[in-house]
């Protein structure tokens, strides 16, 4: 699959679980075209779905690794991949390290991903399967007490978790303040953990983020209200050698993961 094709399908299955990304559109698009800076996917340490293994996915799209970083308190880890043709997204891929949590997570994890199709992993379109097990909403909530990301990424599958407006592209709003700004203006609730904005210009990257939308999912057992995506906004500085820093910055990450945790 081209790769156009891949961010298109992305897109719609995206969409289809986050209504306000076509508000965020038109506060700072204003008719005028969105750059993504990045979409962000996760992912279980477990094969067949393990982060390099979902890599060759990207690889086979002509992605290539450029960076590595870690998140000790969530046991996570994480890549980005860039492509030469600077007009398709970065991607962010993350995995949570399964070993580190209860051996009932654990269990109930290997359980989830012996239901995967291994042959399903080989195709693009994996990204945006979805799930490939049932989970009801007690597990759900058991699983929240360990690990919102495992709660999350257990109950929505594989998708896109949030697309990137790149600032820099913007034609009017050139400080992520003033992107901020507006959409508070417009009503949305930005994730202030570690601050509105995460990162500065010294480490050549800002970014903040809606918290996620709260949609109806169907669990096998009920019906509830729950955090599925959002819409984040990053803003690159350029280097001292020049170019902009295609990088990500972990301390930064470890907050913007919290995007999805449940607004109070
Ligand atoms: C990824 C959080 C990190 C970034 O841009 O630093 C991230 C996630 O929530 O899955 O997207
Ligand atoms: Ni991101």
């Amino acid at each position: 699959m081209q790769a156009d094709q891949f961010f298109e399908l992305l897109w719609q299955d995206y969409i289809s679980r986050t209504p306000s990304a076509a508000k965020v559109h038109q506060v700072l698009g204003q008719g005028n075209e969105i750059i993504n800076d990045h979409v962000a996917f996760r992912t279980f340490n477990i094969e067949p779905i393990g982060l390099e293994s979902l890599a060759k996915l990207f690889e086979g799209m002509g992605y290539f690794a450029n960076g590595d970083y870690h998140f000790e308190e969530k046991k996570l880890r994480a890549k980005h991949f860039e492509h030469e043709n600077p007009n398709l997204p970065k991607i962010f891929l993350s995995e949570l390290l399964v070993e580190k949590f209860s051996p009932e997570l654990q269990e109930f994890v290997h359980s989830i991903v012996a239901q995967i199709n291994p042959e399903d992993v080989k195709q693009p379109e994996f990204m945006f399967s979805g799930t490939h097990w049932d989970i009801d909403y007690s597990r759900y909530e058991s699983l929240l007490q360990e690990s919102e990301y495992a709660a999350w990424l257990s109950t929505f599958g594989f998708c896109a978790n949030h697309f990137t407006v790149n600032v820099n592209e913007l034609n009017d709003f050139a400080t992520l303040e003033h992107v901020n700004q507006l959409l508070k203006e417009a009503g949305f609730t930005l994730n202030t953990s570690g601050g509105e904005i995460k990162g500065s210009p010294e480490v050549f990257l800002e970014q903040s983020s809606t918290m996620a939308d709260e949609v109806d999912v169907q669990f096998s057992d009920r019906t509830a209200k729950i955090p599925s995506c959002f819409y984040e906004f990053a803003r690159r500085y350029e280097l001292p050698e020049g170019g902009l820093y295609t990088g990500f910055v972990a301390a930064s990450a470890d907050k913007i993961f919290e995007s999805t945790n449940k607004v109070n």
